[in-house]
């Protein structure tokens, strides 16, 4: 049964993930295989990035046929056969739906190219103005968002690569389409949902040039997301009690999310937004570099947090993903203090209120790749970005890619300090990070206090302490510069979490009559008063007149 704020999801890219049979890319068998690891540490719910068949241009979120799996992959069967042996272990498995596009390869699209008016409705065509692009919006992955069918007379949209066609929601068809999409996949067992990029599927009625030059915001949050939202609901998932749905929410604002999430608009269960990941953007541009700053992303959490909250919505709580460089090499320390701040940052996060969400190797600290030359990239948009940039010198877009790219995410996953981290005998489809031999699997679990059993703690205490799930937030401010303390407050219990966020020592007020419930300098005594380097402590206090 879902229990949104006191259950962990884990998210796989299956393709790094683990190969079952020594092959480049990791299968839907090597996540089977290692289920035992997963519910080792514990997690509920076990989201997968795309597995349908797709031509992989954008690593599956370019979907060829919903209804099939990648043979890259696997089988049907494969699928059936996690999906039962999750169950057996408590852990249902969500699945990536990419609904605002389709890859060009989709039958749809096929059709409509080949200009089937009715396909062609399933997507966006527009006729040239002024003899060029319909609009000047910009795709997400660089260049312009409009592909001319020379055929055809016609532009097609695409809010991403040129091989992912935007569908049209407007198109009834299109939507009943989707929706046994889900049917189909909910009957088989599926327990959970991730829309990708979902409040860009409501297109405006006009289309129109966007001052900004970008078009960001004339499709972003559109006029009918919620009515689509609220459809989609009540047609397929709301049926079902135990379904568990979070939405990509890109740029989006708190209004949106409150009502996205707030279970009275019978819409998503939660949703990822991004502000607090773009703290270390130089005027909000992610191909740049800048320290991140601390007071931002601290006043972010505070409002999220606090607004979410009072409008009854529900956060995603993450730091990671498939599409974000590694925390503990953006916000810690992957050298001196790795240990120490990785788990600081996971104490900083799992704490506040909403639901959890641990990205594969997190919960060992792995970090950025490392990858000096193009060649070890295989990111379309970090290749892209490499040569849209010809006025950039190699060795300033070098820098910027070894700090941004989405390959820093996408490196296999540790298992053990063999040839190829343990995750296939073969050579990887991108290359293994050389910290393998002493960030893996077989380490962390060798090793009482390693990362890897903090984030099991972390998960555990969700279900044990009320006040860590339904606690109400309150910030601390004042605090020492880097320091973020905060306390959550439920009926009579307290909790009371200080973290510092520096490589220095730092002051916080420590509270006499709290005793200590987690810290993350393990048996080593800590300092009332006082916190060392990327130290993490949270304190409890239960008491009958609170
Ligand atoms: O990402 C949505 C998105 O907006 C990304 O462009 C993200 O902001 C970017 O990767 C940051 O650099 C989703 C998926 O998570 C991503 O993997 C897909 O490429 C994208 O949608 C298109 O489906």
């Amino acid at each position: 049964m879902k229990d949104i704020f006191k259950q962990c999801i884990y998210q796989i890219y299956p393709k790094s993930f683990y190969s079952s049979c020594g092959k480049a890319t990791g299968d839907i068998k090597g996540i089977t295989q290692k289920l035992d690891y997963l519910s080792l540490l514990g997690v509920d719910y076990i989201w997968i990035t795309p597995i349908f068949l797709s031509p992989q241009n954008d690593n599956g979120y370019d979907v060829a046929d919903y209804y099939q799996i990648d043979p890259a992959y696997g089988t049907m069967q494969d699928v059936d056969e996690l999906i039962q042996k999750a169950k057996e272990k408590q852990i249902g498995i969500m699945f990536d739906m990419v609904f605002n596009h389709t890859s060009t390869n989709h039958v749809w699209f096929q059709k409509a190219i080949q200009g089937d008016p009715e396909y062609m409705d399933y997507y966006i065509f527009k006729d040239p103005v002024d003899g060029g692009e319909p609009t000047n919006w910009q795709s997400k992955f660089g260049g312009s968002s409009w592909e001319y069918v020379e055929h055809l007379d016609k532009y097609y949209l695409h809010l991403f690569d040129k091989t992912q066609a935007d569908l049209n929601w407007k198109n009834e068809n299109v939507r009943k389409a989707l929706h046994a999409v889900l049917d189909f996949w909910l009957e088989k067992g599926i327990k959970g949902f991730r829309f990708d990029v979902i409040n860009l599927i409501s297109k405006p009625d006009v289309y129109r040039n966007d001052d900004f030059g970008d078009g960001k915001s004339m499709y972003t949050d559109g006029k009918r997301i919620h009515e689509f939202l609220k459809e989609m609901h009540e047609e397929t998932f709301g049926k079902y009690e135990d379904i568990v749905t979070v939405g990509e929410m890109s740029a989006t604002s708190i209004d949106y999310c409150i009502q996205y999430t707030n279970p009275q608009s019978h819409e998503l269960d939660t949703v990822f937004n991004f502000h607090h990941l773009k703290v270390d953007y130089q005027d909000n541009q992610k191909w740049s570099l800048k320290p991140y700053d601390f007071d931002m992303i601290m006043q972010l959490f505070e409002t999220w947090q606090t607004r979410i909250d009072q409008g009854g919505g529900v956060n995603a709580l993450f730091w990671c993903n498939h599409d974000q460089p590694r925390v503990v090499s953006r916000f810690g320390d992957d050298q001196i203090y790795r240990e120490e701040s990785v788990k600081m940052l996971a104490t900083a996060m799992h704490f506040m209120k909403g639901m959890p969400y641990i990205y594969q190797g997190e919960e060992l600290g792995m970090s950025n790749a490392g990858f000096t030359t193009i060649e070890e990239y295989r990111d379309v948009e970090s290749i892209n970005y490499f040569h849209m940039h010809p006025e950039l010198s190699d060795t300033e877009k070098y820098k910027i890619l070894k700090a941004k790219s989405r390959d820093n995410a996408r490196t296999p996953m540790q298992w053990d300090a063999s040839i190829y981290g343990g995750f296939s005998t073969a050579k990887p489809w991108i290359d293994v990070c050389k910290n393998k031999n002493y960030i893996n699997v077989e380490k962390a679990i060798a090793k009482k206090d390693s990362t890897f059993y903090y984030y099991q703690k972390l998960i555990q205490l969700r279900k044990e302490y009320d006040v860590m799930a339904y606690g109400t937030y309150h910030i601390l401010k004042n605090q020492e510069n880097m320091v973020y303390a905060y306390e959550r407050t439920y009926e009579n219990e307290v909790l009371y979490v200080v973290c510092n966020f520096s490589a220095e020592s730092r002051l916080y007020e420590h509270r006499e009559e709290y005793a200590l419930l987690l810290g993350n300098y393990n048996s080593i005594a800590y300092k009332k008063g006082m916190l060392r380097p990327y130290e993490a402590l949270v304190f409890y206090r239960k008491d009958d007149e609170l």
